[in-house]
């Protein structure tokens, strides 16, 4: 797998971001439309747990891989394993990447960061890859950092980091650009998609405006 490809059009979600509608039909129709990865983040209010969690990430799994799209576990190391996901992803207060890596093995690691010396730390200490945000406003998480956009990725570009990077927070079809144009290889979207009256048009018109910058999408 060329990682920075995959990243292109990352989908981040749980049952909380689907306006009531089945997970399962979000992610088939965002898959679709031509979403390439693909992240597990059951998180918010009347959330999964337990056996409800994991049976609906083996439907998830099962349909990313049915696709070929990579799928990845929000934080929760141990279900990850459990359900032989592709990967993990964690934030800087999820522990310690190196200890994460110690447990995954090979499997892919992904850390959210916000400034050049979190994207740094988390490339020394293993990750294979990184989302930076947030690049723009956003209702979908409550705790967010300050917003200081695509100029942080430029940041980390221009002090020579290559790391595969997706930037993430606020992303729309209509600002995806701005992201990509600072160095990102791709944008991880929750409501941009899940929130969408159709998910399947939302992913295609994300598809449009990255094959623009990047012709050898799809
Ligand atoms: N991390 C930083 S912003 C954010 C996360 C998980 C939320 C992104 O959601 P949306 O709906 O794409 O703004
Ligand atoms: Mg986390």
């Amino acid at each position: 797998m060329n990682l920075k490809e995959a990243l292109r059009l990352y989908f981040v979600m749980g049952s909380a971001n689907c306006n009531g509608r089945d997970p399962r039909n979000v992610l088939k129709e965002a898959i679709d439309g031509g979403v390439t990865f693909f992240q597990f983040r059951e998180k918010g209010n009347g959330c999964l747990a337990g056996d409800a969690k994991r049976e609906l990430a083996l439907d998830l799994k099962a349909i990313c891989h049915a696709s070929g799209v990579p799928f990845i576990v929000n934080d929760d190391v141990e279900l990850a394993l459990d359900v032989d996901a592709d990967g993990v992803h964690i934030g800087q207060e999820d522990g310690s990447v190196e200890e994460v890596r110690r447990l995954i093995g090979d499997k892919l690691l992904g850390v959210s960061t916000h400034n050049v010396e979190e994207a740094e730390a988390a490339v020394r200490a293993g990750a294979d890859y990184i989302g930076v945000g947030p690049m723009f406003m956003t209702k979908t998480k409550d705790d967010i950092e300050e917003v200081r956009g695509p100029v942080v990725i430029q940041s980390i570009r221009e002090a020579g980091h290559e790391v595969p990077l997706v930037g993430i927070g606020g992303i729309q079809a209509s600002n995806a650009h701005e992201v990509m144009e600072a160095g990102a290889d791709g944008v991880a979207v929750i409501s941009g998609i899940s929130g969408a009256e159709s998910p399947l048009d939302a992913a295609k018109q994300f598809c449009v405006v990255l094959n623009k910058l990047v012709p050898n999408i799809q």
